[in-house]
C-alpha cells in the first residue's frame, strides 16, 4: 500500500514514521509512506502558502494553488484513470473508526491532506474524496490526525502486526474494548496477577478474558455494545 502525506510541516512526521512497527513495515516494503511539503509547490518568491480569509475573521487560510499543485503531481486531479483516494482530516469529517481503518487498509493508494491554521480554501474539496475526523476536538492542524490514520490503517495490513487480522479484529473481541494484560512478576508490591492467568487452563482463561471484555465495555462504553448488537 502507498500513502502520501501532504503538509506544510513535514518535520512533524519524522518520529511516528521512523519508529516501531511502522518503521519495520516500511523497511519490509509492506507500506510505502512519503511526506510532501506543500510549500515546495508554491511558485512565488516568498513561497506563500497561506493568506488572509476573504470576508475577514481571525487567522490564515491555506491557499489553493500549492495544495492543488501537490495533488496534481500525485495524480489526484485528472479526469480519468485510477486515482488515489484523497482524504482531508478535519473536525467536520465523518468519524474515523476501526471499520474505516480496515476498509482503508485494502486501498492501493491513499493521499492524506493536512490542513493547518483555519483550514484550506474550500474549493479544494472538488478533489477530496473523503473527509475524516478522529474525534470532536480542534487541533492546530490535521497532521496528528493523519498520523493516527496512518498508524491505525497500517496495523490492519497483513504482516505489519504479528497475528493481525485473526486475533482481535475478526474475533469475538472485534468492536469491544480489550481485556487487561499482565506480565512478570506474578506479584508486584503485594498486587497479584489474577490466579486464572497462571493456571494454564486455556478454556478458563478464554472465559475470563471474554467476561472482562464484556464487563469493561458495558461499564465504560455501553454504546459499543448496542452498536455491536445492531451490526
Ligand atoms: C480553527 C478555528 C478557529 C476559530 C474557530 C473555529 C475554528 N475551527 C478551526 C479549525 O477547524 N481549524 C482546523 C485546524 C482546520 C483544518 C486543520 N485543523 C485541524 C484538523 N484541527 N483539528 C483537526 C482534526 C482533524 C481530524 N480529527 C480531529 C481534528
Amino acid at each position: 500500500m502507498k500513502i502520501d502525506i501532504l503538509t506544510l510541516f513535514p518535520g512533524m512526521f519524522k518520529g511516528p514514521l521512523t519508529e516501531s512497527l511502522i518503521a519495520k513495515a516500511r523497511e519490509k516494503g509492506i507500506i510505502s509512506i512519503m511526506v510532501h511539503d506543500i510549500r515546495s509547490f508554491t511558485k512565488d518568491r516568498h513561497r506563500t502558502a497561506d493568506d488572509k480569509p476573504f470576508g475577514g475573521g481571525p487567522g490564515m487560510v491555506m491557499k489553493i494553488e500549492p495544495v492543488h499543485g501537490a495533488l496534481k503531481k500525485l495524480g489526484c486531479t485528472g479526469k480519468k484513470g485510477k486515482k488515489p483516494l484523497v482524504i482531508y482530516l478535519s473536525p467536520q469529517g465523518k468519524p474515523f473508526d476501526q471499520q474505516k481503518a480496515k476498509d482503508l487498509s485494502k486501498k492501493k493508494h491513499i493521499v492524506l491532506l493536512c490542513g493547518h491554521y483555519e483550514g484550506i480554501d474550500e474549493r479544494i474539496m472538488k478533489w477530496v474524496d473523503l473527509e475524516l475526523s478522529i474525534g470532536d476536538y480542534v487541533l492546530t492542524g490535521g497532521e496528528i490526525p493523519a498520523m493516527a490514520v496512518v498508524d491505525a490503517v497500517s496495523r490492519m495490513i497483513p504482516g505489519v502486526v504479528k497475528e493481525a487480522g485473526s486475533v482481535e479484529n475478526d474475533s469475538f473481541y472485534g468492536g469491544l474494548l480489550d481485556c487487561p494484560h499482565y506480565t512478570r512478576p506474578a506479584v508486584f508490591e503485594g498486587m497479584k496477577v489474577p490466579e486464572v492467568l497462571l493456571s494454564g487452563h486455556h478454556k478458563k482463561i478464554e472465559e475470563w478474558k471474554k467476561a472482562q471484555v464484556l464487563a469493561r465495555t458495558s461499564k465504560r462504553r455501553p454504546d459499543l455494545i448496542s452498536r455491536k448488537k445492531k451490526a
